[in-house]
């Protein structure tokens, strides 16, 4: 059997978390033929509760599952792993600004990156599910400069996976049927999901896009706004389908995505699309090699563009925030 691949999560006892760390074990990231060892690192106050996680994980006996380590210590919970999933953050308070927000989690996302730069493997890969994701990426890979900035990724796959259902409901075919979504600029509600490019039952989506006033109005609102209606439903934000969209991820990003379709996800950008270099934005991308690429050369109209920019202007003002506050 090959060597166990070192994954670590971080915010292990929190509710993406308890949804996330099975199916890693299970081999849903990796494969049904890479053994995982899972580090948990917690603050010490939930470090019992990432301990009691720890107990089912043995229970469960995954054959794959070569051990689990429980660590308030992000050098120790960091130490030669491959895989970082940077799940734990700071929640929006009552009256806290964004700036607010920004600065409290560089706290967190700026340490972790060092911890990330001095100890981990040097085939590391980090996902930040924590939000504001994109720009605790950005906080991360600054702290990190032995690590190439690509390997920093922010998640827009839950809002992927939630178009992409969207599209299939509409249509009124499977799932698998839709190809070539994506969702561009910030993990946030000005993300833009575009269609343009779509492809339904093998056919450009064109009947879809023409229906401007169900794209503007329906759509595009339905598929940004969809974390809060989760918790409205559910009186929890998104756990189950976040840590899904998380095991997406890393799965296509070491085992490479499908031929002739693409996914999204939050990259370091080096000026693709008019994207200012150095921010990680979500593109439309495909995974081989263990390496994401922009899909290149697409036609972007007015419609897109308008809201790209948008979302774009977004990142740029996060990325300003910090760079004042000092965090990158
Ligand atoms: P929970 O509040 O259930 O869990 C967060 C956990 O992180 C807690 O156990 C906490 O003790 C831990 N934590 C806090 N600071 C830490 C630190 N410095 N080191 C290690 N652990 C730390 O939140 P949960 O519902 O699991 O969500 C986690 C994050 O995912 C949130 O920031 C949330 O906003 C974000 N999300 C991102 C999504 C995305 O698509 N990118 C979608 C789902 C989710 O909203």
């Amino acid at each position: 059997m090959t060597a166990p691949v070192n994954v670590t999560v971080t915010g292990a006892a929190g509710q993406i978390g308890y949804a996330l760390l099975f199916r890693i074990a299970s081999g849903a990231m990796l494969g049904p033929d890479t053994p995982v060892r899972l580090r948990l690192l917690e603050i010490p106050q939930a470090v019992k509760a990432a301990e009691g996680t720890a107990m089912e994980l043995d229970d469960c006996a995954f054959p794959l599952l070569a051990g689990v380590d429980v660590e308030d210590d992000a050098a120790r919970a960091f130490d030669g792993t491959n895989v970082a999933l940077l799940v734990g953050a700071r929640p929006r308070g009552p009256g806290m600004e964004r700036g607010d927000l920004l600065e409290a989690n560089g706290g967190i996302f700026g340490p972790q990156g060092r911890a990330i730069n001095a100890h981990a493997a040097g085939d590391v890969r980090v996902l930040v599910v924590g939000n504001p994701a994109n720009t605790n990426a950005l906080i991360a890979a600054a702290h990190a400069p032995d690590v190439p900035a690509e390997r920093f990724t922010a998640m827009t796959r839950l809002d992927h996976n939630r178009a992409l259902s969207q599209v299939a409901h509409k249509a009124g075919v499977p799932v698998s049927e839709v190809r070539r979504l994506a969702i561009w600029g910030n993990h946030s509600a000005t993300q833009y999901p575009d269609l343009f490019h779509a492809e339904v039952a093998g056919a450009p989506a064109g009947v879809l896009t023409a229906d401007t006033a169900w794209l503007s109005d329906e759509f595009v609102p339905t598929v940004a706004k969809r974390g809060a209606a989760i918790i409205d439903a559910r009186g929890a934000s998104s756990a189950a389908s976040a840590a899904n969209a998380a095991i997406d991820h890393v799965h296509d990003w070491v085992l490479g995505t499908p031929e002739g379709d693409w996914t999204s996800a939050g990259v370091v950008s080096t000026g693709e699309y008019g994207v200012p270099e150095g921010l990680v934005c979500s593109f439309p991308v495909t995974s081989s090699d263990g390496r994401w690429h922009v899909v290149e050369g697409l036609e972007i109209d007015d419609f897109s563009r308008a809201r790209i920019d948008a979302s774009v202007a977004e990142l740029e003002a996060e990325r300003d925030t910090v760079r004042e506050l000092g965090l990158v």
